[in-house]
């Protein structure tokens, strides 16, 4: 039977902001119920704007994952600021999410600046509620963010168990103007499968690495070559300092091993083949301070503008 398409087909694009780790990536990935961007406990994990496109027979919502809003201090993180600042034009609906376990600290007020100028409507999103026993804590929390500015609506959610998920899901909805579908339905996301197979031997270092670790690994696919019975990936893991190297390759390999098999067995889950992933470490001192080395790993500019070239 063919699915009747309703007159009220209604569209529209979502931005996800918020300071980092209050889990905007596991509530995008909670939407799509794929696994499009990667998740840590270590704070700016995410470095880049990731869509996620969620179509239906009578709406398209076109969601955009940014970085964690907070004080730059490398080149990097300030080009990722300014980033965030570009994907606030033109969307529909903002969802401003916040660890609701945490109480308001002046780095909350900061962040809040990022919504000043704008005059789209905000949803504000209480995440990791199934972390909080007592719902009256929240109360704190609710009375700090309307104090600083009105939000359309406030939504208690567990991006982890879905809990209110619904909620916002139907919150979302009922802000979206009525339009065509930007994308056609099987478009999920804007990123390229080598751009996603580097995220993921990202994300293993940073499961298994801590302190300054973390913000110092960037990952490059050198070569994708696909080959008769597998597909055949070679990668190398950037860091900044020879003694962070020693850590991801680990007592003879043992961590390297460890990365690379991990990250293999969901790069083959994604793409439902057989991988072999070669990884390789180098050091590249102060690479987030360089320009050059900061166009490479942006996925975006290598592509050119063509693939960039939807996004609202
Ligand atoms: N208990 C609980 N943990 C959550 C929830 N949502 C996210 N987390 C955890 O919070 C941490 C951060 O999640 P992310 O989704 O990476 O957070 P983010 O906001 O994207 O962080 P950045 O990319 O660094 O800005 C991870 O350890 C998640 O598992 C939730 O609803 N409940
Ligand atoms: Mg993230």
């Amino acid at each position: 039977m063919r699915t009747r398409r309703r007159k009220s087909f209604v569209s529209g694009f979502v931005a996800i902001l918020g300071r980092p780790n209050a889990g905007k990536s596991t509530l995008l990935n909670r939407f799509l119920d794929t696994k499009l961007a990667i998740v840590s406990s270590k704070p700016q994990t995410t470095r880049t704007t990731i869509q996620g496109v969620l179509t239906s027979d009578s709406y398209q919502l076109i969601f955009i994952d940014t970085p964690g809003l907070h004080k730059a201090d490398s080149l990097m993180n300030r080009q990722m600021m300014e980033m965030i600042s570009e994907t606030l034009d033109g969307k529909d609906v903002l969802l401003y999410v916040v660890d609701a376990t945490q109480p308001f600290t002046p780095r909350d007020d900061e962040a809040l600046n990022v919504l000043s100028a704008t005059q789209t409507p905000v949803l504000l999103v209480l995440n990791k509620i199934d972390c909080v026993k007592e719902k009256a804590h929240l109360l704190p929390l609710i009375e700090a963010y309307r104090a600083r500015r009105p939000f359309a609506e406030i939504i208690p959610v567990s991006a982890v168990t879905g809990e209110g998920a619904s909620a916002l899901h139907k919150a979302i909805l009922a802000r979206m103007p009525k339009g065509p579908a930007w994308f056609p339905a099987e478009h999920l996301t804007d990123q390229p499968e080598r751009f996603l197979a580097a995220e993921i031997v990202r994300e293993k270092i940073l499961a298994v690495t801590r302190q300054e670790v973390p913000h110092s690994v960037a990952v490059l696919v050198d070569s994708w070559e696909e080959q008769p019975k597998l597909l055949r990936i070679s990668a190398t893991i950037y860091v900044e300092k020879q003694g962070q190297k020693a850590i991801i390759v680990g007592a003879k390999g043992a961590m390297l091993k460890r990365i690379g098999t991990e990250a293999r067995m969901e790069i083959e889950g994604f793409l439902g083949r057989k991988v072999f992933l070669g990884l390789f470490v180098k050091v590249q001192p102060n690479w987030r301070e360089d320009p050059g080395f900061l166009k490479e790993l942006d996925w975006r500019s290598m592509a050119g503008t063509d693939e960039s070239a939807a996004e609202g």
